[in-house]
């Protein structure tokens, strides 16, 4: 068959027109992938007409202190690609993590990536930065990276150059783990989800009126009674030492460091219902799987009560490599102020003892902590005369405004899960707040960062953690992370939206909003 010149001059315009367009389409693609990195890097430069593709013949190289996040990425990329992706301690081209060489700009956290047509090198001065460098590079790779299955490639990298650095040191999400239990899987998953968007703290509310979570040997009733149901009335559950550890370490890994709760001298009614000496009028109440707050208390004026939390504390402190340990405070609606003040004076100290810095809800303000408490504001307005005094003495004070931060608001009325009593949080809501200037008195420099808490009143499965959290914390992650000049709504919900097809390829479960244009 015998084309004529003319139609061939059409295929031929046609055939140069598609390559072109399939050219334009994937530098556009290209610059949308490093545009979609949240929480957006301080300084990027796209390299136009570079990129780099993982294959089969990839390697991934790690001095010998990088390998554990060496051996994190392969097992991701593995996963998707099926390629082998031998990780050593070789050099050459491929995905190759450095220790040493990175600009000091990079911090304790922070990394330099850049991607040429041989490879991708990551440098840092820390496993936290070489940590936090390879989740970037998850997210500058196609969606279908982060499936659980074999994708058909090509899995291409944009070039770039790119340097990072936090803004806060402290970005947290908090859970629940008291109203509703969740068992070490389900936190395993959440440490996965959040250490994505560099998330480097996991709150754990390990303790409430509903149930005790954490085994104490000296007082084992907390857990074996007090453990053994949660708010409707389910069987509960707590987490034996060994698993908790297990956790810690699993997070460790992850840069993701975890603060454990004991919350107190409210909340209490799960240890109180656990041993009765604790109650001023010694009488264990019932255990409670209800989700009213405010009625329980510790008895401020037994010493049993400073024997019960100096034996908790110093096995809780055993089990925390990290510095930080919350003592809850908030709601003691059910204590006289004076009491409060006096229980917290006697509290502050058995932290210290034990080696770790003490973080309470922003109640602890009014009891005058000493500089090294941290108040952690929860309140629904931009000021508050105890916390600015704190802050004006030298405590640094986490931000978690209730309207703003809270992981367990509704995000409309049509929300089937969580509360609304600090309002409703849609996505752009929980976005635009800084942080820095959000709490009058509270600047830049007293704000130890961000976090984002889930209370799981209403939160009964892994489902329902996912739908709450995303996509409002990688917003949070972002406030945390990026500089302030960053801020920008309308770019945040482009790069947002292409965390959706992520999420799909990750079986993540998360909220449609209709602010985001999801592709
Ligand atoms: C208030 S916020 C609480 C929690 C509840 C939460 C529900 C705070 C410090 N205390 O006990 O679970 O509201 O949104």
């Amino acid at each position: 068959m015998r084309t004529s010149p003319w139609l061939s001059r059409v295929l031929v315009a046609g055939l140069l027109l598609t390559g072109l367009t399939s050219a334009a389409t994937q530098a556009q693609a290209a610059a949308a992938q490093i545009d979609s990195v949240i929480p957006a890097p301080v300084s990027v430069q796209a390299v136009p007409n570079v990129s780099y593709s993982i294959t089969a013949s990839t390697q991934i190289r790690a001095q010998a202190g990088g390998t554990g996040v060496a051996t994190l990425l392969a097992d991701v990329l593995r996963r998707s690609t099926g390629f082998a992706l031998p990780v050593s301690d070789s050099t050459g081209d491929g995905v190759s993590l450095q220790l040493s060489g990175a600009d000091p700009q990079v911090g304790a956290e922070g990394y330099q990536l850049e991607v040429t047509a041989t490879g991708v090198t990551i440098k840092a001065t820390t496993t936290a930065g070489l940590f936090n460098g390879t989740q970037t590079l998850r997210e500058l790779l196609p969606a279908k990276i982060e499936a659980s299955t074999v994708q058909s490639g090509p899995f291409t990298v944009p070039g770039a150059k790119i340097l990072d650095y936090p803004r806060f040191a402290y970005r947290g999400a908090m859970l629940d783990v008291a109203r509703h239990f969740f068992p070490p899987d389900v936190v395993k998953r959440y440490v996965d989800e959040i250490a994505l968007y560099k998330v480097n703290y996991l709150h754990l509310h390990l303790t409430d009126d509903q149930g005790w979570r954490i085994a104490i040997d000296s007082w084992p009733n907390l857990a074996t009674y007090g453990g053994s149901t949660q708010v409707g009335g389910g069987p509960g559950g707590y987490y034996t030492k060994a698993q908790y550890s297990d956790i810690v370490a699993y997070a460790a890994a992850r840069n993701v460091t975890v603060v454990p709760e004991v919350d107190m001298p409210g909340h209490t009614n799960a240890a109180l219902a656990s041993y009765a000496q604790l109650n001023c009028n010694g009488v264990a109440p019932k255990l409670y799987t209800g989700t009213n707050v405010g009625f329980s208390s510790l008895c401020v004026s037994k010493d049993v009560t400073y024997q019960f939390i100096d034996d908790v504390i110093r096995e809780l402190a055993a089990m925390t490599p990290g510095p930080y340990l919350h003592i809850g405070g908030d709601e003691a609606s059910s204590t006289s102020a004076a009491d409060y003040k006096a229980f917290m004076a006697k509290v502050f100290p058995i932290v210290t003892k034990y080696g770790k810095r003490a973080v309470g809800w922003h109640d602890v303000a009014k009891a005058t902590p000493p500089t090294s408490v941290i108040p952690q504001f929860w309140g629904t307005t931009t000021s508050d005369s105890a916390v600015s005094a704190a802050a004006g003495r030298g405590n640094k004070v986490l931000q978690s405004p209730a309207n703003k931060a809270y992981l367990d608001m509704k995000y409309t009325s049509g929300t089937p899960l969580g509360q609304d009593w600090a309002g409703k949080i849609e996505v752009r809501t929980g976005y635009d707040w800084n942080p820095g200037n959000y709490l009058s008195g509270v600047g830049e420099n007293a704000a130890m960062g961000v976090e984002g808490p889930l209370w799981t009143e209403t939160i009964r499965t892994r489902q329902d953690i996912e739908f709450m959290a995303f996509p409002r914390l990688p917003g949070l992650a972002e406030l945390g992370w990026s500089p302030w000049s960053k801020h920008n709504w309308t770019a945040y919900k482009q790069r947002l939206a292409a965390q959706g097809p992520r999420w799909q390829a990750m079986g993540v479960n998360f909220y449609r909003s209709t602010q985001i244009t999801w592709p």
